[in-house]
């Protein structure tokens, strides 16, 4: 018999992405006998991703086989100072001297002296979200998973409660499509076909940002307002909706609380005033809010880009209380998409040891990681996995400073040589999404991903999950949940007898891989209410404009924007030489021609950008995409692919939003320096 030397498999995007991609990945047997990934593409029998994989998740395969990934357990053997040195050594050794050291902490100086940092690296349930319980059960502190979300779903919970959004499928049936904070063409690549859609069908397109990313370019028209500034273009709009007589009565009659608050709030945002602070002109804005008002349906989709900031969270709240005016809700295609997790209503009382969190238990907020991490916080160790936060989390130059700290006990599960990674007492080697099995969501479609473990792990790569029991054996840990595997997730996330889950069993996800929910044809969940508490949708308290405190002044005057990159997902692919030469090979500021002349700076040279919190080298490229006083860097470029070795976000703080404790990236305030 012969081995055929490839094969195809269909599997689930695990990365942090709405689009939740359902891959064909080809796997091909090499010369040592071993199955590797050697291709990849999209499903083209999938309804949402059609066939297509983005212009990053192509190269994963180059991701999986990267000479450096690591394969064994690494012990560094020198100072944190200096570059690593590493010695492998057996799982037992590496997890017998992890699990004394926890057990020394825990004696001494309490569960709170360990802190679990993780963030969204896999999206899947079990590697994702089920591996915090071994942390649950030793009552260490909670992290509060703020980095990226929290403030829009703060937002949205105060209008309309559950998060539901538009299905994607129904986008091509919108006359008006908004693109509000978000650069969908490269961050929600496969809803682009459904725009493309609307537009053959009629379909105008609008792109709202401070600057000309990929989607405004794409647009029919961009409203290049300034940061920060999107509550009040949205209260001018709902001003001229009620001038008008554009609201739709009926509707907000039946299905919507607190509008009297809302149109007093409104009625003093004119398109005079809007345009004052917003730097659209009046006429813009008038005629913004002509189209919102008179098309039907409208499709708003925000991104999380205008929440990264100080009002962030009111800011979004705003902008999507606007199809409750219109009636939107009630249109195939209209309404407003932030994320569609909230569709899936699995049972999670016990996900993650939900249910073993101790009242009392302290938190930390994962934006302020920098301040965690001083030796006066208390921490003496510290487990990270599935994610980089020496290079994305807010001061990370005072991140690496800690993470560098001699007495803290630095664990990184990685399936890459991260910069956090480098840090590291120990490096545990993690296994991709093709070599482990699990369960995934999405928050931008409304299909259930299961995958089974396709490729036999390399080396001695080990799922999160295999680390976690291990050490929760070493232990002494007894309760049962932490030692589920896959098929009792299964089990207990699908116990549950909401209508959305019905139907849909652990064998069907296992032969079907990709399932949808249980929703009407027509999903239109906002179309008579919301689920929040008064069953409607809340438009009071009236989201207000507020100017940022840290408002740009003489010392540092122009804002700093750092929105993801084209061809990297946050710091993932960063280690690419392919993906670096596509985004021009280090990471560029985008300075407008306004301010290049201001502070003498010029095409091609390296300027220096400087923020209360740190500085960084860049270099500079002059272009009119952006607008005065506003800077861009597109990527969470790996430090290694800067000039200086530093991350963006030596520069950005750990200020945190008005809603949900979030990150406020895009507030940061820069001088611009040449450098010599
Ligand atoms: N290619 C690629 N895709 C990705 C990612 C990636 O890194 N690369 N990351 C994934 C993740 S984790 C996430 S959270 C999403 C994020 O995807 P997005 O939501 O698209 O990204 P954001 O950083 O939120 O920024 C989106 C836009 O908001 C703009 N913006 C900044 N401030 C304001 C403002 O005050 N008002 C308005 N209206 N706009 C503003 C920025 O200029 C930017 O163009 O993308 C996911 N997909
Ligand atoms: N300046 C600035 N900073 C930002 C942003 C920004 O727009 N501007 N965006 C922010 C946002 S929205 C987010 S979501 C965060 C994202 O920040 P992170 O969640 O840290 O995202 P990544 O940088 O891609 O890192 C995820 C890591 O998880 C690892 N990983 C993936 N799967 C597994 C697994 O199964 N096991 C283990 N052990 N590891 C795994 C990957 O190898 C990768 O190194 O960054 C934030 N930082
Ligand atoms: S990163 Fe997003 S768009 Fe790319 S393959 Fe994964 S889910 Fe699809
Ligand atoms: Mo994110």
């Amino acid at each position: 018999m012969t081995v055929a030397a490839s094969r195809e498999v269909l599997l689930t995007c695990p990365l942090d992405c709405p689009d939740a991609c359902r891959l064909k990945v080809t796997l091909t047997r090499g010369e040592d006998g071993q199955e590797r990934m050697s291709k990849l593409t999209g499903d083209p029998t999938h309804p949402v991703t059609r066939g297509f994989a983005c212009a990053k998740t192509v190269h994963y395969p180059a991701r999986a086989n990267h000479p450096e990934r690591p394969l064994y357990p690494l012990k560094r053997m020198n100072a944190k100072t200096e570059a690593p040195v590493w010695q492998r050594v057996s799982w037992d050794e590496a997890l017998d001297d992890i699990a004394a050291r926890l057990r020394g902490l825990l004696d001494t100086r309490g569960p709170q002296s360990i802190l679990r940092y993780h963030y969204a690296g896999t999206m899947g349930l079990m590697e994702g979200s089920h591996v915090h319980a071994l942390f649950r059960a030793l009552g260490t502190p909670e992290l509060d998973e703020t980095i990226c979300a929290t403030a829009g779903t703060e937002a949205w919970a105060m209008g309309y409660g559950t998060r539901y959004a538009v299905d994607p499928q129904d986008v091509a049936h919108a006359r008006l499509i908004v693109l509000w904070g978000i650069n969908s063409l490269s961050t929600n690549s496969h809803l682009t076909p459904h725009l493309t859609a609307a537009r053959k069908a009629g379909a105008r397109i609008v792109a709202v940002d401070p600057y000309r990313n990929r989607t405004a370019a794409f647009a029919d028209e961009h409203l290049k307002l300034r940061p920060g500034t999107d509550a009040a273009l949205a209260l001018g709009v709902m001003h001229e909706l009620f001038a008008h007589g554009w609201t739709d009565d009926a509707y907000l009659a039946e299905a919507t609380v607190g509008l009297e608050d809302l149109r007093q709030a409104a009625a003093e945002w004119t398109p005079e005033r809007t345009a004052e602070v917003t730097g659209l002109s009046a006429e813009v804005v008038r005629d913004f809010a002509r189209q919102v008002g008179t098309t039907r349906p409208t499709y708003i989709r925000v991104g999380y880009g205008m929440t990264r900031h100080e009002h962030g969270g009111t800011n979004l709240r705003a902008v999507t209380l606007i199809p409750a005016l219109t009636g939107d809700w009630r249109h195939r295609g209209g309404g407003c998409a932030l994320s569609a997790s909230g569709a899936f209503k699995l049972n999670r009382t016990r996900l993650g040891g939900a249910h073993l969190i101790r009242p009392g238990t302290p938190h930390v907020n994962m934006n302020e990681l920098a301040g965690a991490l001083r030796p006066e916080a208390g921490f003496g160790a510290t487990v990270i996995y599935n994610c980089n936060p020496a290079v994305v989390a807010p001061d990370a130059g005072r991140v690496r400073a800690g993470l560098a700290r001699e007495d803290l006990l630095v664990v990184v599960l990685e399936q890459a040589m991260t910069e956090t990674a480098r840090l590291a007492d120990y490096v545990l080697p993690a296994t991709t999404f093709a070599e482990h099995p699990d369960l995934y969501t999405s928050y931008g479609h409304h299909h259930l991903g299961y995958n089974h473990a396709e490729l036999q792990a390399p080396g001695e790569t080990r799922p999160n999950s295999w680390v976690m029991q291990q050490l929760a054996r070493r232990l002494g840990i007894t309760e049962p949940s932490v030692y589920w595997t896959v098929d009792d997730l299964l089990a207990e996330v699908l116990t549950t007898d909401h209508p959305h889950l019905a139907g849909i069993t652990p064998g069907r996800l296992k032969a079907e891989g990709s399932v949808r929910l249980n929703l009407p044809e027509l999903f239109l969940p906002y179309a008579h209410g919301a689920e929040t508490p008064s069953g409607k949708v809340q438009l009071s308290p009236a989201p207000q404009h507020r100017e940022p405190d840290a408002a740009l002044n003489a010392a540092y005057p122009v804002r700093l924007l750092t929105p993801p990159a084209h061809h990297f997902l946050n710091s993932t692919y960063g280690n690419l030489e392919n993906l670096n030469r596509a985004e021009g090979n280090e990471p560029h500021v985008l300075v407008h021609p306004d301010d290049a002349q201001a502070f003498g700076l010029h095409d091609a040279a390296y300027a220096r950008l400087e923020s209360e919190i740190g500085a960084v080298r860049r270099r500079v490229k002059v272009t009119d995409v952006t607008q005065p006083g506003t800077a861009v860097v597109e990527g969470t470029w790996w430090g290694l692919s800067a000039p200086d070795g530093t991350s963006i976000n030596e520069l950005t703080a750990q200020t945190l939003t008005d809603l949900g404790g979030g990150s406020t990236f895009h507030n940061t305030r820069v001088r611009l320096v040449p450098v010599t």
